[in-house]
C-alpha cells in the first residue's frame, strides 16, 4: 500500500478511533477521484477526497461520499440466485457460485454449439470498467456482439477522434484554457469520463472566458460570457455557422490549415452552405450571438471545448463530434498546452490487447449485428441495441438466444423500453451481474452478486484518454460478492477458453502492467502512473490517420460509403421534419439530464442520495405550464407516440417555452413487487429507436430530441 501521511488524517484517527485509512479511487461514476477510505472494525466508516490526487484534488461528489451506503445496503444481492418462477415473478432461490457459473457455462456451450457463438450477446454498462474483459470474453468465445452504450456515448467521440486526428482530444485543464466552450455538457454535475468539475471550476476562477451551448440555463450557462440557447438537436448547424464566421473572418490558424489538415477546400465549400442567417433559422440562436461566440472562441488562446453526451445522442452524432474537432483544429488548439491534447497512456497494454480484439476471426466479425448498416460503429466493435432486440423478436438476421449483462440495466436505459421488455421477456436465457435485483435482473434466469469498487483490485481509468492509470484497492468483502473481472476469468475456464485467460485475475492485472516491467503487487504500492506529456506531437510525426493529417474530410468514411464531410440533418421528429406530428405533440422533449446523486438507474435506494432528489422531475417554462394548466410540483403526464409516463413538474425560467426536459432511468426500488415501477416514469418508454432515426454511420439512437405533449395527471 502507498505510504502517506496527512496531519489531519492522523488526528482524525486518534480522535475518532479509526483503525486504518486506505487510499483508493472511487468508481461510482466513470471514476477516477482519489479517496481516503476510513475503516473501523473492518467496516468503511467514512470516505473523503484525497488532496494529493491530480484528478480531483481532494474534492468528491455526493455519490463518492455515499459509496459505503451502497456497499452495505440491506437489499444488496450478496449471493448468486436462480429464478424458480416465471420471468418477473420475483421467485428466486439461493445457489452457490459453482452452480451459478456451471449453469451459465452449460448454456453458453450449448448455444454456441447449436446456434453459433454469435447468438450469445454480452453486454456491459457505461464506465464500470468491465469493458475490456467483457470484450475479451466475447472475442475469445467468438461472438462479435457486445451490447453497450457505445453507439451513443463516448464510443462516437473515440471513433471519430481516431478518424479525425488519431485519438480523443482531451481538455488540458492543467495548463488553464483561457476560453472554455461547454457544449452539451453539465460537467459540474456529471464529472464525466476524463473530466471532473473541480479543474474546470479552477480554470474559470482564474478568469477563463466561458461560452455555453445548451438549451437549458444550467449553472454553467448562467456563469457564461455567451450562452447559446439552441434548439435541441441542431448542434451540427450551429457548429457549421461558427466555422463559417471563423473561416470568413480569417480567424483560423493559417499554419495549421496550410500544413496539417486534409480536405480544406471541400470542407470550406460545405461550410459555405451554412451562413449565420440560415443557421439562425435552423438553431433559433440569433446570428449576432453566433458571431460573438465564434470570435471569442477563435481569438482567445488557448481555448478548449468541454463536450458532452448531448451531441452524441442525435441523428448527427458522428458529424457533431467531427465538427467540434474541426473547431478545435482550425483554431490551432489541438495538442496545444491549455487546449485539447492527444494524451499518451503510460506504457501499459492497451484496451485493444486487453480486450483480445485480434482473437475474433474475420468470419465471426462479419456477423456483427447491424454491421452492414452502421459501419463506423461496427469497425469499433459497437452495435446498435435495436439490432439485438430484432434478432431476439424477429430472429433476423439470425436468432439471438442468450444475453449476459455485466453491469447494465437496459430496460431503464435503452430507447423504446417496451420493445426492450418484449425482447428480454422472450430471450431463451439471460444472466445478469449486478448489485441489486433491478427491473432488468428480474427478467433474468441467473443473477450474480457483483462487487463494488470498494471490494476489488483494479487498474482504474485505464480505458480513458487522460493518460492516467490508478491502483484501485480491495478494502472490504461483502457477502459472497465477486468482482466481474474475477467472475469472468473463472467463467472463461468453464467454457473452454481458459488458454486466453489467467489462473486468477491478478494475472490479468500483471498482463496489463507487464510492458512497464512491474507487477500488480508492485504497482499497488504507488499512487498512480501517467504517460509522458508532450504537446504538438503532430508537428514531427503527423496525425495518426490514413493521410497523416487532421482529416476535416474523412477518407475512412468515404471508403465506407458515407459523406466524408460533416453536415446538419434535421432531427427525425421536429416542428420542421414532422409538422403534422408537431400539431399533436407540440413540445420538443429533451431526455436525460444528469442528477448529482444518481448514476443513470443507480442509487435510488441509497438514503443520502435519494434524499437529494426524491422524485423524477420534468422541467418546464412557467408560461408553458400555465398554458396547459400545470402547477409547480404537480405530477404530470408526458406523452409521445410511443407511450406515456409521469414525472413532477418544476418551473424553470431559463428554458425555451417550446422545450421541456425530463429525467431518465427512474425506477422505484422501494416498490417491492418485481416490476419496481419500471414503466411508471421511465422516459425511455417515450423514446424512439427506429433505424432511420439513428446516426447513419454510428447507429447512435436519437434520444435527446423528440416531440411530446404534456398535461396534468388529472386530465
Ligand atoms: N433517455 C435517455 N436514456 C439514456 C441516457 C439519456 O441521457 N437519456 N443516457 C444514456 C447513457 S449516456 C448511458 S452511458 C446509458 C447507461 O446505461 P447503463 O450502463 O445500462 O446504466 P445503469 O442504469 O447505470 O446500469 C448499470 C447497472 O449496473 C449495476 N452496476 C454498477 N456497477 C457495477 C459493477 O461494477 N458490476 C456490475 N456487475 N454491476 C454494476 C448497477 O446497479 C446498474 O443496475 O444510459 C443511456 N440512457
Ligand atoms: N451524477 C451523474 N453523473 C454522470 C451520469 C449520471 O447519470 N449521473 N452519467 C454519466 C454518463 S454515462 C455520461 S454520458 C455523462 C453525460 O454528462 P453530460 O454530457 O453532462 O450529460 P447531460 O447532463 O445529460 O447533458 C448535458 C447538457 O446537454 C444539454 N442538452 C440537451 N439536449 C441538447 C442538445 O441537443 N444540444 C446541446 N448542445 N445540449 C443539449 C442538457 O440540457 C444538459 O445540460 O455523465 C456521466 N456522469
Ligand atoms: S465524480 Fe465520480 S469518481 Fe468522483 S467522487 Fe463522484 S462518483 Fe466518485
Ligand atoms: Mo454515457
Amino acid at each position: 500500500m502507498a505510504e502517506f501521511t496527512y496531519s489531519n488524517v492522523e488526528k482524525e484517527m486518534e480522535v475518532y478511533g479509526f483503525d486504518a485509512v486506505v487510499k483508493s479511487y472511487c468508481r461510482m461514476c466513470h471514476g477516477g477521484c482519489g479517496v481516503l477510505v476510513y475503516l473501523k472494525d473492518g467496516r468503511v466508516e467514512k470516505i473523503a477526497g484525497d488532496p494529493e490526487c491530480p484528478i480531483n484534488h481532494g474534492t468528491l461528489c455526493p455519490k463518492g461520499i455515499a459509496s459505503a451506503q451502497l456497499a452495505y445496503h440491506p437489499d444488496r444481492l450478496t449471493h448468486p440466485v436462480r429464478r424458480v418462477g416465471p420471468k418477473a415473478s420475483g421467485q428466486w432461490e439461493r445457489i452457490s457460485w459453482d452452480e451459478a457459473l456451471d449453469t451459465i457455462a452449460e448454456r453458453i456451450n450449448q448455444t454456441r454449439d447449436e446456434c453459433g457463438a454469435e447468438s450469445i450477446v454480452m453486454g456491459y454498462g457505461t464506465g464500470r470498467e468491465t469493458d475490456g474483459l467483457v470484450y475479451r470474453f466475447a472475442n475469445t468465445l467468438g461472438t462479435p456482439n457486445v451490447l453497450t452504450a457505445g453507439h451513443f456515448c463516448y464510443g462516437p467521440r473515440i471513433a471519430t477522434g481516431i478518424l479525425t486526428c488519431g485519438s480523443n482530444p482531451v481538455v488540458d485543464y492543467e495548463n488553464h484554457p483561457q476560453c472554455i466552450m461547454v457544449w452539451g455538457n453539465n460537467i459540474v454535475i456529471s464529472n464525466p469520463d476524463e473530466y471532473k468539475g473541480e479543474p474546470f471550476s479552477v480554470s474559470l476562477n482564474r478568469g477563463a472566458k466561458l461560452i455555453t451551448v445548451d438549451p437549458r440555463l444550467t449553472r454553467v450557462a448562467a456563469r457564461s460570457d455567451v450562452w447559446l440557447q439552441l434548439r435541441p438537436g441542431t448542434d451540427a448547424a450551429l457548429a457549421l455557422g461558427m466555422l463559417h464566421v471563423i473561416i470568413h473572418e480569417e480567424l483560423y490558424d493559417e499554419d495549421f490549415v496550410e500544413n496539417h489538415v486534409h480536405g480544406w477546400d471541400p470542407f470550406v465549400k460545405r461550410v459555405n452552405e451554412y451562413p449565420p442567417d440560415r443557421v439562425e433559422q435552423i438553431t433559433w440562436v440569433p446570428r449576432e450571438k453566433i458571431r460573438e461566440a465564434a470570435r471569442l472562441f477563435a481569438t482567445t488562446k488557448p481555448a478548449a471545448i468541454q463536450w458532452g453526451v448531448a451531441i452524441e445522442q442525435q441523428i448527427n452524432c458522428a458529424d457533431n463530434n467531427r465538427l467540434l474537432m474541426a473547431l478545435m483544429g482550425i483554431t490551432g488548439n489541438i495538442d496545444a498546452p491549455g487546449g485539447q491534447v492527444l494524451f499518451r497512456p503510460p506504457k501499459v497494454r492497451n484496451i485493444g490487447e486487453f480486450g483480445a480484439h485480434k482473437q475474433l476471426s474475420k468470419a465471426q466479425a462479419a456477423k456483427r449485428l447491424g454491421g452492414e448498416r452502421f459501419r463506423l460503429a461496427s469497425n469499433f466493435a459497437v452495435i446498435n441495441p435495436k439490432c439485438v432486440w430484432d434478432a431476439i423478436l424477429e430472429e433476423k438476421p439470425y436468432p439471438v438466444k442468450m444475453l449476459f449483462f455485466v453491469s447494465s440495466n437496459p430496460l431503464m436505459t435503452r430507447a423504446n423500453a417496451r420493445e426492450v421488455y418484449r425482447a428480454l421477456e422472450k430471450v431463451e436465457f439471460m444472466a445478469v451481474s449486478d448489485f441489486f435485483l433491478t427491473p432488468t435482473a428480474e427478467l433474468a434466469d441467473i443473477v450474480l452478486p457483483a462487487a463494488t469498487w470498494l471490494e476489488m483490485d483494479y487498474l482504474g481509468n485505464f480505458l480513458l484518454r487522460h493518460g492516467y492509470v490508478l491502483p484501485r484497492r480491495k478494502i472490504i468483502q461483502v457477502g459472497e460478492c465477486r468482482s466481474d473481472h474475477d467472475m469472468l476469468n473463472d467463467l472463461a475456464h468453464r467454457v473452454g477458453i481458459g488458454e486466453h485467460w489467467w489462473n486468477s485475475f491478478e494475472g490479468g492485472l500483471d498482463y496489463v502492467l507487464e510492458p512497464m516491467g512491474i507487477t500488480w503487487q508492485e504497482f499497488q504500492k504507488t499512487d498512480h502512473v501517467r504517460g509522458e506529456v508532450a504537446y504538438y506531437k503532430y508537428k514531427d510525426k503527423g496525425f495518426s490517420t490514413p493521410t497523416r493529417k487532421f482529416e476535416l474530410y474523412s477518407t475512412k468514411l468515404e471508403e465506407w460509403g458515407y459523406d466524408p464531410l460533416p453536415r446538419h440533418r434535421e432531427p427525425p421528429e421536429s416542428p420542421y421534419s414532422t409538422p403534422e406530428l408537431f400539431e399533436e405533440y407540440p413540445y420538443i422533449l429533451i431526455t436525460g439530464r444528469r442528477m448529482a446523486g444518481f448514476f443513470h438507474s443507480e442509487n435510488r435506494q441509497v438514503p443520502w442520495l435519494r434524499e437529494l432528489h426524491r422524485d423524477p422531475v420534468v422541467e418546464i417554462h412557467p408560461d408553458t405550464a400555465q398554458k396547459v394548466g400545470i402547477r409547480e410540483g404537480d405530477w404530470v403526464v408526458i406523452e409521445s407516440p410511443r407511450g406515456k409516463v409521469r414525472q413532477r413538474a418544476k418551473f424553470i425560467e431559463g428554458m425555451d417555452p417550446r422545450v421541456v426536459s425530463a429525467e431518465h432511468a427512474w425506477w422505484f426500488p422501494e416498490q417491492k413487487d418485481p416490476a419496481h415501477g419500471w414503466a411508471e416514469s421511465n422516459i425511455n418508454v417515450l423514446t424512439d429507436n427506429a433505424y432511420e432515426s439513428c446516426d447513419p454511420a454510428m447507429g447512435a439512437t436519437n434520444i435527446r430530441t423528440l416531440l411530446c405533449r404534456i398535461y396534468p395527471e388529472s386530465r
